[in-house]
């Protein structure tokens, strides 16, 4: 039998852009994803847009209620900025009722909620000066902040600032998919430093407004597996490691930016405009936990030619496909589960054995449907097996020491998720978009029921 540790929370995530629907509705304004989904559909899957998100805006009490039937005793969700601050000046009071209700109602059923501020949802009115390219968005990002922690301190203790900084900067600044859907290495850098000092405001802010309270931030977290041990390749693996992962790490946990990071884009001619105050900033407000999201490894080599300075990071480290691989033949992500145990020990021994919990770890299935039973519920042993395989090195790395406090799977209904629209679904609920968004439980859910009951399996 594997234990879990006294109060261990169980649970999982979504967010405000991917559950609500309503994307410009109730006073809320468009944030990057519906005013892109207005101007280019077609990049979307199936032509399905941030309106198709799952609903919860109208669902939440039903939610809250089928969270509870599956033994959930915690769950993240975020705000959407564009709703609760649709101007960036003004508070839209039909959110503030909304989200008040749905936390109340949360807390009400046993469930401890951790809210997160930005899940990728930049509002369209700032996005039009620039975004995160601009210091303005730190600022306007610590007011968003300071609200939401003022109006919603009383029911909520535990907070984060952003889910997966990382994604928005590569995506939107380097790979292309998230808007601007540029490439541009320089400002994909200014970008994430403008991130980390609205993070550093924000925990800044709630320091004051709410001192015995608990802030974190949410990362996309694995360390990097080198191709082998040949210098190049070990390398490379060093530098994805300081740019996906320490980058963040460090000084939210630490306090510091690595020296090494530093050097690596001052080589690259990618330094981003700081301002004199900032390190002392940085390194006066660390974080109380930590979450990590984890789905897959992350595999490198060292690149053939690269160019110097780097245009991409195609010219620092280039994925690499492991032949021994286990592979998710229904999202085509490789499975190691492994990795979470050595995400867990780097937790452990280097940022201080700090406060962490698996934010997000799932499994998506592209056309799910095959998988109903006559019944109509989806058996999703494939699902249940991920995550028992996943919750084995947990447990693993805790009895090694590792101070993990939760496990939060991605997600609690099948929802929206950006370009893939409904492509890959993870929930333990079914959402059947052709019948008013009608929640099924899936065979998992059931499964975690049991999981949470006996704090273990
Ligand atoms: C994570 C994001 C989520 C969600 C998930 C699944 O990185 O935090 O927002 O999108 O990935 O992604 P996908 O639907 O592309 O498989």
């Amino acid at each position: 039998m594997i234990k879990f540790p006294a109060n261990f929370m169980w649970g999982a995530a979504t967010s405000a852009p991917q559950s609500e629907g309503y994307a410009l509705s109730y006073g809320k304004s468009a944030s990057t994803w519906d005013q892109w989904y207005q101007m280019a559909p077609e990049k979307f899957k199936k032509d399905q847009g941030p309106d198709s998100a799952c609903d919860t805006y109208r669902l939440y009490s039903e939610d809250v209620a089928n969270m509870t039937k599956i033994g959930m005793n915690s769950f993240r969700t975020s705000i959407a900025w564009t709703r609760l601050i649709p101007d960036g000046k003004h508070v839209n009071q039909v959110a503030v009722d909304y989200y008040r209700d749905y936390f109340s109602q949360l807390k009400a059923a046993g469930i401890t909620p951790i809210i997160n501020l930005f899940h990728f949802d930049m509002p369209w009115w700032l996005m039009e000066k620039g975004g995160w390219e601009t210091r303005e968005s730190v600022d306007a990002f610590a007011f968003y902040a300071k609200t939401a922690f003022e109006l919603f301190g009383d029911l909520v203790d535990r907070w984060t600032t952003f889910n997966e900084p990382i994604v928005h900067i590569e995506c939107g600044y380097l790979t292309g998919y998230h808007y601007p859907d540029i490439v541009d290495f320089k400002k994909a850098v200014q970008v994430g430093y403008h991130t980390l000092m609205a993070h550093t405001a924000a925990v800044a802010e709630f320091k004051k407004v709410k001192p015995d309270g608990q802030i974190g931030i949410i990362l996309n977290i694995t360390p990097a597996y080198a191709k082998s041990d040949a210098p190049a390749d070990q390398v490379a693996k060093e530098k994805a490691d300081l740019l996906l992962a320490k980058s963040f790490l460090d000084p939210t946990v630490l306090g510091k930016i690595p020296d090494a990071l530093v050097e690596l884009l001052a080589e690259n001619d990618l330094l981003p405009v700081i301002e004199a105050a900032d390190q002392q900033l940085i390194a006066a407000n660390c974080v109380d936990f930590v979450g990590v999201n984890y789905y897959q490894p992350l595999r490198v080599q060292a690149p053939e030619n690269p160019q110097v300075p780097a245009v991409t990071t195609d010219d620092l480290y280039l994925p690499y496909i492991w032949p021994e691989r286990k592979i998710n033949p229904y999202r085509g992500w490789e499975i190691y589960p492994e990795a979470l145990y050595d995400v867990a020990m780097m937790m452990k021994d280097q940022y201080r054995n700090i406060p962490w919990y698996v934010s997000e770890n799932g499994m998506g299935v592209a056309d799910e449907e095959r998988f109903m039973d006559d019944h109509g519920q989806i058996q999703d042993d494939y699902r249940i097996e991920f995550m028992t395989e996943h919750l084995e090195q947990l447990h693993r790395a805790i009895q090694d020491g590792s101070s993990c406090f939760g496990y939060h799977t991605w997600t609690f209904n099948d929802c929206w998720s950006w370009l893939n629209g409904y492509q890959n679904r993870y929930g333990f609920y079914r959402v059947d978009l052709d019948d008013n968004a009608k929640r099924t439980m899936k065979k998992s859910g059931e499964w975690f029921r049991q999981l949470s009951q006996n704090n273990g399996f």
